[in-house]
């Protein structure tokens, strides 16, 4: 198989692009998506202060990664969730990247915030990743407004993207729906929220972090059950593998066809936590509540 680049020996053959490329060709195709995406969704430009965050997998420094090198100005926010054998590994992976591409590296450290991952677990009937899912996003948007940056950018892929609208349709969660989006807009109280990736697969993304030869964090969380989405990305995947670009077509005519439709028709948030300000259903924001302002 030759690249269809540069007709060199090809190393990854891509079927939804009926296309096979070099190791030098797909790292330009990668770092093409990425750029289409950040273009087309008008993400942010070279003037912008983009905070990425940053867990220490490989999607997130994956995605600081391309930023870096196509001349962005972007630096991380890494979350410390207080989990035993986990979260100074991932810590560690990440000060260690920020140190070699001499990148600027924020930690919030949830101990100190009086609400680390394992506390909360305690004092929770739910599932814990919900939770943590929303003390993340929390701090994620309070330090990057706190700190005078433009946007926010996340390292979902289309992976993630598709499975997620996958769920999301088969169950229609109408206000999860409205939401999903490769940009969300800043509204008072919310920065503006990017996913650069959702033009490039998990696939992909794993075959970009090897080549570049990216140290991440490879162990899971161990509070992840993760079932859910695993179940309908293998899913994808089967489809994907009979009928190439199904993926991608799905995740776009979503965007296209359906999403223009949803807004018209969406609710805004109007409440804002009484104690700290951030955008909430009720009168005080979830991460408040945990941390015992009621
Ligand atoms: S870190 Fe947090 Fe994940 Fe661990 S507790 Fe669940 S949500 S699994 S991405
Ligand atoms: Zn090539």
């Amino acid at each position: 198989m030759k690249c269809v680049r540069c007709k060199k020996q090809a190393e990854v053959e891509l079927k939804s692009h009926n296309a096979a490329f070099c190791r030098d060709c797909f790292l330009y195709f990668f770092e093409n998506q990425v750029l289409k995406a950040i273009k087309s969704f008008r993400m942010f430009t070279k003037k912008d202060k983009i905070l990425v965050a940053v867990s220490g997998g490989k999607d997130s420094l994956t995605l600081w990664n391309v930023l870096l090198d196509l001349g962005y100005n972007a630096d991380g926010l890494f979350v410390h969730l207080g989990i035993e054998g986990f979260s100074d590994i991932a810590k560690g992976k990440v000060e260690r990247f920020a140190k070699e591409r001499n990148a600027k590296l924020i930690v919030v450290n949830l101990k100190d915030e009086g609400i680390p991952i394992p506390e909360v677990k305690k004092k929770t009937r739910r599932v814990v990743c919900s939770l943590c899912g929303q003390i993340k996003r929390y701090y994620f948007n309070m330090v990057g407004l706190k700190e005078g940056y433009d946007v926010l950018a996340t390292g979902h892929n289309l992976d993630d993207e598709v499975s997620r609208l996958f769920s999301n349709v088969l169950h229609w969660k109408m206000e999860y729906l409205v939401d999903q989006s490769p940009v969300l807009p800043s509204e008072e109280g919310l920065l503006k929220k990017v996913k650069p990736l959702c033009r490039v697969t998990e696939y992909e993304t794993s075959v970009y972090a090897f080549f570049k030869g990216l140290d991440f964090v490879d162990i899971e969380c161990p509070y992840s059950k993760g079932a859910t989405f695993t179940m309908y990305k293998k899913h994808l995947n089967q489809i994907e593998f009979s009928s190439p670009g199904t993926k991608i077509d799905f995740y776009q005519g979503f965007l296209k066809n359906l999403k223009p439709i949803l807004e018209k028709r969406e609710e805004k948030i109007k409440n804002r936590c009484k104690i700290c300000g951030y955008p909430t259903f009720s009168d005080v924001c979830s991460v408040c509540r945990l941390k015992g302002y009621t």
